[in-house]
């Protein structure tokens, strides 16, 4: 458990490093190109960044298949590079939290290739069948809609290894005591250098129960053998206690698949597992039953997803965006012409909802979905995947295509815009994906020059969350959820501020529910009006 409240009085920064900034014209954002721009992000107001995977990795989910859990990928830079890193971010009063990927690793992680090799030892480190009757060990399904099974060994082998992910990702054998000693001294190793905390990749799944034929499901045959397993929950305990209280660090969980009461469960501070979780059910309040099928954000869906989690846990990691998620502003069906409100009432939203905001590179700018003209500019496994599912279920082309264009999680991924030059200011090279065509005016120094400017509010909003005790630990309690207008309290000795969010492009009156709270905190519209929220207005309120 965090020493303190270290994770509760933070705002975090997630950087996904190949996009960042790159210094040495390879296309790659890398180290030295965050360190360029420590001042920058300690200018936004944030205190802790969370990086995507940094260590060695073959790249066929983009640094999620570990190689090598205490290196540092030459593409990023060096070891030493990251020391001076985390040295130069601790001098401007930033921590590191680290990514920690070990409910699988790479095929290329020398553990796969010493059990390739046939050492029993590293053999029990991975979950390897025989088929059954020259079918499948089990019925299950793949998060990238593959088959979850690939021949362990050339295609002559009886044998197969499961992967819940890509081939290349080979499922760890959580069964194994060894395979917890690897992770605690992995862990360790980071700990001692001083990162202060972990993000811990989709850890509610890491130990499966059984391997039996699943419940057939068209979103995930075979889940209830591995979520949230008693398990997952005593691995967890163990880390806890034995690895990160210690040491004073805080965990935030990638959950998939929770409902409140299993949330609950791994966050409750008796029982003493993770600090935090990473919930899905507001980023599926636009999907039909799987997340490639978007209709329309409902915002009303929306609200009312948010109060739920927000009633029901006493703490937990609040986000709109990530390296997995298209970008949220473009998610409103009225964005046209609002982008910079759209931001800007995310901003007070983000940092007005209980809990500890994390917030995704690009997202202080309003960085939107990528404008990419076909399959060839997406690079992301899981689009490419998709995609071929897709076709070979008869989904004509131009739907198959709408669907990935929409959903991919590159929307996410493309370099951050920084300027107007070329390749907007990330690299002098090649970028390795795509820079979004909209780049000439949505960028860092644009924005920055801009008097109505989205960053701006962001810093506003930030500096607002970290100095202001109601924001940071009042109690939430929801107040009106309608068609276009969010308003919901904080609330902490007696005290209450109001938050208020427009999630429309449309002027709405000022709802009779709020009208007693007339004085205005801080509007994200320099000219707003008393009676009126402006389209995707943002406004915190005080009474009296
Ligand atoms: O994501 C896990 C996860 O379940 C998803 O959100 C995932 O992006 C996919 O869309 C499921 O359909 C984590 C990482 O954040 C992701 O980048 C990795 O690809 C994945 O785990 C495997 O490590
Ligand atoms: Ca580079």
């Amino acid at each position: 458990m965090a020493a303190a409240n270290l994770h509760k009085d933070t705002v975090v920064y997630q950087i996904y490093p190949r996009s960042y900034m790159d210094t040495n014209g390879d296309g790659i954002g890398d180290i030295q190109g965050i360190i360029s721009k420590l001042d920058y992000l300690a200018d936004l107001g944030i205190n802790t960044i969370w990086f995507s995977p940094l260590y060695k990795s073959p790249d066929d989910d983009n640094g999620y298949d570990i190689a090598d859990y205490k290196s540092i990928d030459p593409k990023f830079g060096t070891m030493e590079e990251f020391d001076c890193l985390l040295a130069e971010a601790k001098k401007r009063g930033i921590g590191i939290v680290m990514d920690l990927v070990i409910n699988h690793t790479s095929d290329e992680h020398e553990w796969f290739k010493r059990a390739l090799a046939g050492e029993e030892k590293y053999r029990n480190y991975y979950i390897i069948r025989k088929g059954k009757n020259g079918r499948l060990p089990n019925n299950w399904g793949n998060f990238f809609a593959e088959c979850p099974w690939s021949k362990f060994g050339g295609e002559d082998s009886d044998e197969y290894y499961l992967h819940l992910f890509s081939k290349k990702q080979p499922d760890l054998n959580w069964h194994n005591p060894d395979v917890l000693e690897e992770v605690k001294d992995i862990m360790r190793f980071w700990l001692e250098k001083g990162v202060v905390g972990f993000r811990c990749d989709v850890i509610n799944i890491i130990y499966k129960d059984s391997l039996e034929n699943g419940k057939p499901s068209p979103i995930l045959t075979g889940m209830e053998h591995y979520l949230s397993t008693e398990g997952c929950h005593k691995i967890l305990r163990t880390l806890h206690d034995e690895v990160l209280e210690p040491y004073g660090a805080f965990t935030v969980g990638e959950t998939v698949f929770v409902d409140v009461f299993k949330a609950r469960d791994l966050i409750d501070e008796k029982r003493r597992e993770l600090d935090m979780i990473f919930y899905f059910e507001h980023m599926e309040t636009d999907q039909v039953i799987v997340k490639w099928f978007k209709t329309q954000l409902k915002p009303q869906k929306l609200m009312k997803c948010l109060t739920k989690w927000q009633h029901s846990l006493d703490w937990c990691a609040v986000y709109f965006e990530n390296h997995d998620q298209p970008r949220f502003i473009s998610r409103f069906i009225d964005i046209k012409g609002y982008r910079k409100e759209a931001s800007k009432m995310m901003a007070g939203l983000l940092m007005t909802l209980c809990g500890t905001p994390f917030m995704y590179e690009g997202q202080e700018i309003g960085m939107t979905n990528c404008d990419f003209k076909d399959l060839t500019e997406v690079m992301d496994i899981e689009s490419h995947n998709v995609y071929k599912m897709a076709k070979s279920l008869h989904i004509p082309e131009n739907i198959r295509w709408k669907m990935i264009k929409r959903t991919s999680r590159d929307n996410a991924r493309t370099p951050m815009q920084w300027d107007s030059s070329e390749n907007a200011g990330f690299t002098t090279g090649t970028p390795w994906l795509k820079v979004n065509g909209n780049y000439k005016t949505v960028n860092v120094a644009a924005d920055m020059a801009d008097p109505d400017g989205v960053r701006a509010f962001w810093k506003q909003m930030i500096a607002m969350r970290k100095n202001d005790e109601i924001l940071r630990e009042g109690q939430f309690r929801s107040c009106l959820e309608s068609k276009s207008v969010y308003a919901f309290k904080r609330v902490l000795n007696g005290k209450e501020l109001l938050s208020v969010c427009n999630m429309t492009g449309k002027s709405v009156p000022v709802p009779e529910k709020i009208k007693g709270w007339d004085n205005m905190v801080i509007s994200s519209y320099k000219d707003c009006e008393k009676d009126v929220l402006k389209p995707f207005e943002f406004r915190l309120m005080k009474r009296g």
